[in-house]
């Protein structure tokens, strides 16, 4: 292995919707983290490989946000995304370019004084200010930590995230590759399916029911010989009022979130797709140990 290499781990961190899961797929250049315009879409920490075979190999962290726990899953969030930021070569927190530092930045804050992983300040969504809003925001999350590295990005666009990846690398130890040269992620080809369900499901549904569903694959299977993917996947909900709204009228509801799953699935796995989606209700599993680890929320 040439000493110019480097390799390391970059966590992203950030309030829910800032655009950590954007960013994240703008900088690998494929979708693998789900976005919307809910927060807390992204539950599990998912790592994606960046690798430019002459510079080096950085191992993204997606953390769930940090925020305050309200029930068992948030704990398990909130200790995930806290454990990574001391496990990393590099912190990304990804603001939003205003100057209003809220309760949840300024926690976010005390979390960072305490380890001492240098940190690099993304500034999102660059495309919705003017300059001097920009500088402004900068200089008021200045005023609040000494950053490694002040970046302004625009995720959605790609702008400035070329600047950012170099930015990255300075902070890098040299090393050898971690993953192989085309690996883009450790999500298993399911739990990305279940994570797009997840994503139809939640852009499709009205703002009472998201936080309380999980998806389940129940199975996934190649038909060789007609080329098409068999998947059976469960959406579970905590209350039956809910599962006749995902249900809807006629299975309206049900229908639309399975047509646009099926169409990225597709995409995706680059075959075609044969969906088959069931609703289930299972009361308050986002406080029982069982069912988080049941649905892989729990290591
Ligand atoms: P996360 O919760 O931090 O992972 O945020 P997401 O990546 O899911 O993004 C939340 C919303 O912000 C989505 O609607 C994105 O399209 C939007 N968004 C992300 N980055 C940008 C950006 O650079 N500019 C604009 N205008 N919108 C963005
Ligand atoms: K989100
Ligand atoms: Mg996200």
């Amino acid at each position: 292995m040439k000493e110019e290499f480097k390799s390391g781990f970059a966590s992203l961190i950030g309030r829910p919707n800032v655009g950590k899961s954007t960013l994240m797929n703008q900088l690998i250049g494929q979708k693998i983290a789900i976005t919307s315009k809910k927060p807390q879409t992204t539950r599990n920490r998912i790592q994606t490989v960046y690798t430019d075979s002459k510079i080096g190999q950085v191992v993204f962290v997606d953390t769930p946000g940090i925020h305050k726990a309200k029930n068992k899953l948030g704990e398990y969030m909130v200790n995930v995304a806290e454990r990574s930021l001391n496990d990393v070569d590099v912190v990304l927190w990804l603001v939003e370019p205003t100057t209003y530092i809220g309760a949840g930045e300024q926690h976010i804050v005390e979390e960072l004084k305490k380890v001492t992983t240098p940190v690099i300040l993304v500034v999102n969504k660059l495309d919705t200010v003017s300059k001097e809003e920009l500088i402004e925001a900068i200089d008021t999350y200045r005023k609040e930590y000494d950053f490694a590295e002040v970046v302004p990005v625009s995720a959605l666009h790609g702008k400035n995230t070329d600047v950012l990846m170099e930015q990255i690398f300075k902070y890098l130890p040299y090393g050898p590759m971690f993953y192989d040269e085309d690996t883009v992620t450790d999500q298993t080809q399911r739990s990305i399916v279940a994570e797009i369900v997840r994503e139809k499901a939640l852009h499709a549904l009205d703002e009472e029911v998201p936080h309380g569903i999980a998806v389940a694959i129940d199975q996934m299977k190649y038909r060789a010989k007609s080329k098409i993917y068999d998947i059976d996947a469960t959406i579970v909900c905590e209350r039956s009022s809910h599962k006749g709204i995902i249900i809807g009228k006629g299975g309206s509801m049900l229908k639309k979130i399975g047509t646009n799953a099926r169409y990225e699935i597709e995409r995706m796995l680059d075959c075609k797709v044969n969906l088959k989606l069931w609703v289930k209700v299972k009361k308050d599993w986002r406080d029982s140990d069982f069912l988080l680890k049941n649905f892989g929320y729990k290591e």
